[in-house]
């Protein structure tokens, strides 16, 4: 026990130090799937959070290809420039335990990844979504006690992935290809609901008119979708990371999010809301898997099933009873 606490300590005072290895291996305790190595990462948890939750959280999606990674690198370069402490998570639930990701795709920020000022950590690998989306969140945490002043979430906007992001950032913001929205290849209207801001990505060469067209259009309809709920009005910009345009004035627009939302409380409100949200998703996950495991339902459950789907009793009455039998504990 006393030893445990010791070796908590121990990874504690690293990455309070910003010591990048001691980091990397505390977000790997965390996400062990050895219960022995996650009590431990807990453990170390409960002792950074403390000195957590400095760091501005973004979140950044889009389809596949649509310049996510390279416009990360452009403004991860960017910050480290300005002696900003980076670091980039990805949530990526289809990535194969090979270590492929969407950010396996290592040539795209190795710059990035070279500088001591970036961390850059790969999704965790395999299981569910939301147990994807609970590692990162506890990566980000860790990256925030190390010292990093901006967390980048990367994650693709294809799936429910977005939602599980747009829960742990500050700002959401997702990326267009120039032309969404003008075919099915445009992205869905779900996913507009979400954006804080909205990126016309790759506005260079001959898309680049096309872009500007794109943002004009986005710019309307946001507005309708979403205007001013908590305070904020979602923007619509064009960038290109080939030629480093418009990644200043992205930042800029998070700084100005940022700014406005500490002033009105939105921030903090959002953050409690989003503590509480993740509380209530481990609950409804153990009690989920508490309640499959339990021998009293094993027991019952094959026979209700069957006789709710041969119309022989209602849902509502096998439920109840199910969850009578249900003694956890
Ligand atoms: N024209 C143009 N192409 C870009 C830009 N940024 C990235 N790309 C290209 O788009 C492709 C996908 O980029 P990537 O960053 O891997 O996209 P991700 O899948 O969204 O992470 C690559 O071939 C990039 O070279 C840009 O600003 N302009
Ligand atoms: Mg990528």
């Amino acid at each position: 026990m006393t030893e445990t606490a010791d070796e908590a300590r121990g990874y504690c005072e690293g990455v309070l130090a910003g010591d990048r290895r001691q980091v990397a291996r505390a977000i790997t305790l965390l996400e062990s799937t050895r219960a022995d190595h996650r009590a431990l990462g807990q453990q170390v948890l409960d002792q950074l959070v403390p000195h957590a939750g400095k760091a501005i959280r973004v979140g950044i999606t889009g389809p596949p290809g649509v310049g996510k990674s390279s416009f990360i690198e452009a403004l991860g370069l960017r910050l480290v420039g300005q002696g900003r402490r980076l670091a980039v998570l990805a949530v990526d639930p289809s990535s194969p335990v090979s270590g492929g990701s969407i950010l396996g795709d290592k040539t795209r920020m190795e710059e990035l990844a070279r500088e001591p000022g970036a961390y850059i950590r790969p999704s965790p690998s395999g299981g569910t979504l939301g147990g994807v989306a609970q590692r990162t969140r506890e990566a980000m945490l860790v990256v925030e006690a190390a010292g990093h002043d901006v967390v980048l979430v990367e994650t693709v906007g294809v799936g429910q992935s977005e939602v599980e992001v747009r829960a742990m950032v500050d700002l959401f913001a997702v990326l267009l290809q120039p032309g969404a929205g003008d075919d099915l290849q445009g992205i869905k209207k779900g996913l507009l609901e979400l954006a804080d801001v909205l990126v016309v990505h790759k506005a260079d060469g001959p898309q680049k008119e096309l872009a500007e067209r794109t943002r004009a259009d986005h710019e309307s309809a946001l507005q309708l979708l979403r205007g001013g709920v908590d305070g904020w009005t979602p923007r619509v910009l064009t960038a290109s990371s080939v030629r480093g345009e418009g990644i200043a004035e992205f930042w800029e627009l998070v700084l100005e999010h940022h700014e406005q939302q500490s002033r009105a409380g939105q921030l903090e409100r959002r953050r409690r809301e989003q503590t509480r949200a993740w509380l209530w998703r481990l609950l409804e996950d153990g009690l989920h898997d508490a309640f499959r495991g339990d021998p009293a339902i094993a027991a019952r459950l094959p026979e209700l099933e069957a006789a709710v789907e041969a119309s022989e009793i209602t849902a509502p009455r096998a439920a109840a009873e199910l969850l009578r039998l249900f003694r956890p504990g």
